[in-house]
């Protein structure tokens, strides 16, 4: 495939932007091939500046649920610009979308509008905190939840309970206050909550994983996370940053029956656009400057333009066929895709949920960050080059999900299919 104009494009953005990617992970470090630069995306396809078309399994990294430049997300966007974009006070709008979102997330009895699923998270452990009037946070390895500061960190090596920076900048003494344990393990979360009693705000966990690769959680896994906040009066904070409206229309907290104290979304609540959001029970809320000491505020948040394309979006995504027919793509996909992997001998394994999955490059089962890291990265990278070569767009990352949308067409499915033959058999 001829990428001249990208590799031009690249060049210049290199010397302006650093790694000439506005968020690491578009940058294909690793792939080892430089980055695709976009011109343009309509439904389940983009195109890049070169005119290559590729189906696109990225969807803007979850947002794009429902396929690119949807007409009524369009159509909602120049009905709302016309009429100003930003004030800095409070829209009809604002007020709609929380109607909406609490609807489908009745633990969300009070919300605020931000403008990133960081910005969500950061705040949400900011009330837990406050709220709580405990230091401590605990969060699961290999989880990400966005750059803030205390979720940047990782796993102390061995004795060490508590967290180490995971990048540089982040205060140790900040950091320490992170507890972090193995995804679906409840006995090790059991020990720390034993070894730092009254001391931990919250639990937060990304209720079906999709940062480490996707990953889900096992039976007991939420409900015992719920049942110790409970027992020792820690909030359980779900980010569904990514699940929320993904999985389901109430996101994991609809699929698990499960009720967080504190709720993080973004991406599909904004169609788009910047948007994040944070919620949960009334007394914890309440908190919330300008109600409570916890103080949180921001320029954009509730913008006019990322509500209305919300809105949009959760219309369209209200009728429940939605997620039938995600799941349907969805299942059609993976099984075959590991039919194909299993024909060539290629050991794989692939997790799954509506609309998201990780193909795996490894035959084990992926049960938490420590068998997700025994992938064979590099074949992924050598997997993702010959998929990208054949017009299919992957995320650039062994440890990220692709997304279905539901613009995704049978033709699109079974060309993802093919291309995947041909690449096992490269690769
Ligand atoms: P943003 O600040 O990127 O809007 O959201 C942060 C965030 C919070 N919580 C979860 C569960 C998330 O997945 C994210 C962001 N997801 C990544 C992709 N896995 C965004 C892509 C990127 O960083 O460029």
């Amino acid at each position: 495939m001829n990428r001249k104009r990208s590799i031009a494009l690249y060049r210049r953005a290199l010397g302006l932007i650093p790694g000439g990617v506005n968020s690491p992970v578009r940058a294909f470090k690793a792939i080892g091939i430089p980055p695709v630069f976009i011109e343009r995306a309509k439904g389940s396809k983009i195109w890049d500046v070169d005119g290559n078309e590729y189906v696109d399994y990225v969807g803007s990294w979850g947002p794009m649920i429902m396929g690119h430049a949807h007409p009524r997300i369009v159509r909602a966007l120049k009905k709302t610009a016309p009429k100003g974009t930003s004030f800095g006070a409070p829209t009809p709008l604002e007020v709609e979308l929380a109607m909406r979102v609490r609807k489908a997330f009745p633990s969300m009895e009070l919300m605020r509008m931000v403008s990133s699923g960081t910005e969500a998270v950061m705040s949400a452990i900011r009330v837990a905190r406050g709220y709580k009037g405990r230091n401590k946070i605990l969060k699961f390895e290999g989880c990400y939840h966005g750059h803030g500061d205390s979720l940047l960190v990782k796993a102390g090596s061995g004795a060490t309970t508590f967290g180490i920076p995971d990048s540089l900048g982040v205060p140790e003494d900040l950091a320490r206050h992170t507890l972090t344990a193995p995804y679906n393990d409840l006995e090790k979360v059991k020990h720390l909550v034993n070894q730092y009693p009254e001391q931990i705000a919250c639990i937060i966990v990304e209720p079906i994983a999709g940062n480490m690769g996707v990953i889900l959680p096992e039976k007991g896994f939420l409900e015992g996370l719920r049942k110790i906040c409970d027992e020792k009066g820690i909030l359980f904070l779900f980010d569904e940053v990514i699940t929320g409206f993904r999985v389901a229309y109430g996101g994991a907290q609809e699929l698990y029956g499960i009720k967080a104290d504190l709720t993080c979304l973004g991406k599909i609540i904004g169609g788009g656009l910047p948007v994040g959001a944070y919620g949960g029970k009334e007394k914890i809320m309440e908190s919330v400057a300008p109600l409570g000491g916890v103080y949180q505020a921001g320029t954009l948040s509730g913008n006019p333009l990322a509500m209305a394309a919300g809105i949009e979006t959760l219309e369209i995504l209200k009728s429940r066929r939605v997620y039938h027919d995600l799941e349907k793509k969805t299942s059609y996909l993976t099984e075959r895709i590991f039919e194909s992997a299993e024909e060539q001998g290629v050991p794989v394994s692939i997790n799954r949920a509506t609309g998201m999955f990780t193909l795996f490059f490894t035959g084990g089962t992926v049960r938490d960050y420590f068998s997700a890291k025994t992938s064979d990265t590099k074949r992924f990278a050598k997997f993702f080059t010959e998929m990208l070569d054949q017009g299919i767009y992957l995320p650039p990352s062994q440890f990220e999900a692709w997304f279905i949308s539901l613009a995704h067409t049978q033709k699109d499915l079974d060309k993802t299919i093919e291309a995947c033959d041909t690449a096992f058999k490269k690769i």
